[in-house]
């Protein structure tokens, strides 16, 4: 028989499944255990999708198991709300389970909250806090987003061995990471909500932003973000161009008369000194409901967040392959560490040191 925190362990390795997936919702899973057995398994598998309890209830019906009577256990609290699915608190009731157990009470103002209250009153009882702080962990983005209403940024730097970001001025930039390192960026670019980058990134780079490799679902692409002040923005770069992904400039100048196609949104903010604060920018994006932004580069916009504190996560790929060119722009690591980040591990990546940080 396992313990409350075993099988908490359980439901929250359920929730990762829809890693990626179930954005602006957070990873949510669900078992039912009976006799100490566990009788069914759910998670949120998708945006719009059944919410974790009802997919553990549909799966003990699957199975000719009768949940009457059984514990659930779920990171988060239950929803009580008509959303997208009607409230999980009404399934667990009409399902007969007796007893529910969760991690973190769910502080999503637009839900209307009350789901172990609701419980309660109906018989049913409620135990809360179990492992709460690996639950917050595990959904991080959306509390963070809840509690500040802004995105929780995750900063993500490539360097060679000299700490150069990239070489000689003059040439298109260089791939230097390994593969292995490009699919991890995939998948914290599938992880994320928005990702932004500086004008000098696009013009030099022509970047696409896209997720290529993990399987998204349904949900909407990440939003990809450019700080482009004085309106330089290349129309025929690959962010204007592809309509893979939704594209959102913003500006400080006036665009004037533009003819973008409907992938591309521009916004235009009061400067501050001549740049647009990254409050500002952090404002509107939590306002728009970005609970998770992924800062790509360059230099100067990386520093801009770090100069801020408002990085909460960073990840740092060194490669051993020095770039070429005498003059390349550099980063090192006690920036991070100067912005109240330390390094929570390291490891190599098909030759590639990544390491990964956090406030
Ligand atoms: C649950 N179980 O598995 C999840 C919950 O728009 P909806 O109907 O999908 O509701 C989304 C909100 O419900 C989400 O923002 C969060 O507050 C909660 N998520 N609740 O009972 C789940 N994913
Ligand atoms: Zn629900």
């Amino acid at each position: 028989m396992g313990s409350d925190e075993e099988f908490m362990q359980h439901a929250l390795s359920l929730a990762r499944r829809g890693s990626g997936r179930v954005m602006p919702n957070p990873m949510v899973g669900c078992i039912l255990v009976k006799d100490g057995r566990v009788i069914a398994e759910g998670w949120h598998d998708r945006i719009g999708g059944l919410h974790a309890e009802q997919m553990a209830i549909a799966d003990a019906e699957a199975r000719g198991i009768s949940p009457q009577g059984s514990t659930a256990y779920i990171p988060l609290e239950p929803c009580n709300h008509f959303g997208r699915t009607p409230p999980c608190t009404e399934a667990l009731l009409w399902a007969g389970v007796t007893h529910v157990v969760i991690g973190a009470r769910d502080p999503n103002p637009t839900v209307r909250g009350g789901g172990c209250e609701a419980l309660r009153q109906a018989g049913v009882e409620v135990e809360e806090s179990i492992l709460e702080d690996e639950c917050h962990e595990q959904m991080r983005e959306f509390m963070h987003w809840c509690r500040s209403k802004r995105p929780y940024v995750l900063l993500k730097a490539a360097v060679d061995p000299h700490g150069r970001i990239d070489g000689d001025q003059s040439q298109p930039a260089e791939r230097f990471s390994s593969e292995a390192s490009l699919e991890i960026v995939h998948q914290l670019r599938s992880e994320s909500m928005a990702i932004l980058v500086g004008i000098n990134t696009v013009i030099r780079d022509n970047p696409s932003l896209t997720v290529r490799g993990p399987d998204i679902g349904p949900r909407d692409a990440p939003l990809r973000v450019v700080i482009d002040p004085s309106v330089r923005i290349p129309a025929n770069c690959t962010l204007m161009q592809d309509d893979s992904a939704p594209t959102l400039l913003i500006h400080c100048d006036d665009p004037g008369q533009t003819d973008d196609s409907a992938h591309v949104e521009r916004i235009v903010l009061p400067d501050d000194d001549g740049e647009i604060s990254v409050d500002r920018i952090l404002d509107m994006l939590g306002d728009r409901g970005v609970q998770s932004l992924m800062v790509e580069g360059g230099a100067d916009t990386w520093r801009r967040f770090l100069s801020e504190e408002v990085v909460d996560r960073a990840h740092l790929c060194r490669s051993p392959f020095a770039l070429s060119g005498e003059h390349g722009v550099t980063f090192e690591e006690h920036e991070l560490v100067t912005a109240g980040l330390r390094r929570i591990s390291v490891r190599d990546v098909d030759g590639d040191e990544v390491s990964n940080w956090e406030k």
